[in-house]
């Protein structure tokens, strides 16, 4: 385009050196002992910040990643955010301040932070950004004009070439020319702007669109050359762009990890997994990025989400406990239109409302991120599995996990290399005891797990872990509650009081504001159940609006994720 033609002009005349970029030193994916990242998808920076504080800080996350915060086109869907109008900081989730204050309250968390960089393309519209910046399509004032776009405007229609994926338009996005001179500059200067603000790191949004070259061009201006560098760069058989042309640049995301889960989990056997990781023929685990489900893929079908219930905890449970790349756990909201953005313009007033999800704080999730940090550095040890859908595998000395993928309950004595003692079964609260030999006994219910590590032998080791339900239901409530109030479950069936509030189930607070209980009931039954409220003297408040209905599965549990009605 004219400016590029320019600029080789001046070069040829001033024999200027054009800069050789060195490799950047190999990035490392992220620094061991904290590497899972909470990635709170659409939710405000003010959002963000008390995560960092009530949740993402204290359970161990090393990093939080944030929606991109550059100034995009307006519009109610979630991929508004995809399509940027300049690099300015100030979107609906938040401002400039709003960002800032963001990082440091997550940095006192000891939490870094991980901003969506949208680096390979520009909003395929005109109108008014989300910080008030006129545009049109190919020309941004402030920032891009068409001399600053690709060679092609054509969209991007054949993967197997390099040209036409790395020079064309994906879905019709404007391509940015990133092996010009000023839009190097450009983009560099605006991630060097977020590393000012104290940005930890980057996730490159279309990374394989851009080529290798350039974005290690780009990463050598910026003011941190080491920063973590996640790049998404969908790998596929017979395509010419490959995820390994990036190593050098930074981390990867391994795609096939999160595809080859979902199989394992919905129609194979976890026994399977006793070798999962490179032996796959994934990325190098020190350059993998890995997830169950991304904001794309939850949408798209090709990986579990969170409407496929145990499948996708266990699978959570399994990606925290291998010791295979540097996982993300993606934390969204419930939709049904897949185009639909994030509740409230991403503000979230506690977890399990308004559709947010908080699987960054779901109790099997998040008590995993301590076991994972505990066991960094660790091999697995003492793999165990039924040859089916149960398995069990230990790391090291320090950690011990066993997952029950079937729907019956897993009894055994179980050998790891734990040293003796009491420890605390993270999943379910309980006490468990290993033995000099480095053995204990357990049952785990159908669809759930159990995992121990040196860093959590602090809860009641006198009562063995109950044998969850075979079938029944989950009750978990999202409930606020004044000190010595407690919050029950009370229904139609004998097992749930026959609305006998004097024999309701009282819930366990210890996931709060989330009150669970779990309660056997035959497969197939039908029941209607309701929440109640007992203060310090027993009085007794109900819940407003009608019963509460559910049903048993025939294979197992239901899980009831509710809100307290007021
Ligand atoms: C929106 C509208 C479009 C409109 C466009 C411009 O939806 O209709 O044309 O605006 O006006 C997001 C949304 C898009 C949205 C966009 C902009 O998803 O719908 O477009 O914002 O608002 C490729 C890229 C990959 C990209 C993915 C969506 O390589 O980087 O497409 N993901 C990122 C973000 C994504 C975002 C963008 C990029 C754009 O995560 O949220 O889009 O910033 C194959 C290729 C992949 C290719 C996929 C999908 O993958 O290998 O490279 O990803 O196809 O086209 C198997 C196959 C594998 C296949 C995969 C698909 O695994 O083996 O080959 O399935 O999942």
């Amino acid at each position: 385009m004219a400016r590029k033609t320019v600029a080789a002009a001046l070069a040829l005349v001033a024999g200027a050196a054009v800069a050789v970029t060195a490799p950047t030193p190999a990035q490392a994916s992220a620094p061991g002992g904290k590497d899972v990242t909470a990635v709170m998808f659409e939710w405000n920076f003010a959002s963000v910040a008390k995560a960092c504080t009530d949740e993402l800080g204290p359970d161990g996350y090393g990093y939080v990643q944030v929606s991109p915060p550059n100034e995009h086109i307006q519009g109610s869907t979630w991929w508004t955010a995809y399509q940027p109008v300049s690099y300015k900081i100030g979107t609906k989730l938040g401002d400039r301040s709003a960002f800032k204050s963001m990082v440091d309250t997550c940095h006192a968390a000891g939490v870094k932070v991980v901003v969506d960089s949208v680096i390979n393309h520009m909003a395929n519209a005109s109108g008014t950004g989300t910080a008030g910046s006129s545009f049109t399509k190919y020309d941004y004032p402030g920032t891009y004009s068409a001399a600053d776009m690709d060679d092609c405007t054509a969209n991007i229609t054949n993967y197997a070439d390099r040209w036409n994926v790395q020079h064309c338009e994906l879905v019709g996005l404007p391509d940015l020319d990133t092996n010009e001179e000023y839009v190097r500059k450009t983009i560099a200067g605006y991630l060097n702007d977020l590393l000012s603000l104290g940005v930890d790191g980057f996730r490159v949004d279309a990374a394989k669109h851009i080529a290798e070259d350039d974005l290690a061009d780009i990463k050598s201006r910026l003011s941190n050359p080491g920063v973590y560098w996640k790049q998404e760069t969908i790998g596929a058989s017979g395509e010419a762009v490959q995820p390994s042309e990036y190593y050098n640049t930074g981390d990867v995301q391994e795609f096939h990890y999160a595809y080859d889960l979902k199989r394992v989990f919905n129609n194979e056997k976890l026994a399977e997994l006793k070798n999962f990781g490179e032996a796959w023929g994934y990325v190098p685990s020190g350059k993998a990025s890995v997830f169950v489900a991304n904001h794309d893929t939850e949408r798209n079908g090709g990986t579990l989400t969170y409407k496929d219930g145990a499948n996708y905890t266990l699978a959570h449970v399994f990606m925290l406990a291998w010791p295979y790349g540097s996982p993300d756990v993606h934390s969204g909201y419930e939709f049904s239109d897949t185009d639909a953005g994030g509740p409230n313009n991403g503000q979230v007033n506690a977890c399990y409302t308004d559709g947010w999800k908080c699987q960054h704080a779901w109790r099997e999730i998040a008590s995993m991120v301590k076991f994972r940090n505990t066991a960094a550095g660790t091999a697995v040890t003492d793999w165990w599995d039924n040859g089916n859908n149960q398995i069990a595998f230990g790391r090291g000395d320090k950690a011990y996990v066993a997952i029950n993928h079937e729907g019956a309950t897993l009894s055994r004595t179980f050998q790891t290399s734990l040293p003796a003692g009491s420890y605390c079964d993270v999943q379910s609260g309980k006490g468990v005891t290993v033995d000099s030999s480095g053995r204990f006994t357990a049952t785990l219910g159908a669809n759930t797990a159990l995992a121990l590590h040196v860093g959590a032998k602090n809860c009641d080791t006198t009562t063995p872990p109950d044998p969850a339900p075979t079938a029944g239901a989950s009750f978990n409530v999202n409930a606020t509650t004044q000190w010595g109030e407690n919050i029950y479950v009370v229904g139609n069936t004998s097992a749930l009081g026959n609305w006998n509030t004097s024999s309701a189930l009282k819930l366990d607070p210890a996931s709060y504001p989330v009150w669970k209980l779990a309660v056997s009931m035959p497969a197939g039954t039908s029941f209607e159940y309701k929440y109640i409220r007992k203060d310090a003297n027993g009085a007794v408040t109900w819940e407003s609006g009608s019963n509460r209905t559910a049903t048993v599965p025939s294979g197992g549990v239901i899980t009831l994720n509710d809100t307290w009605r007021n």
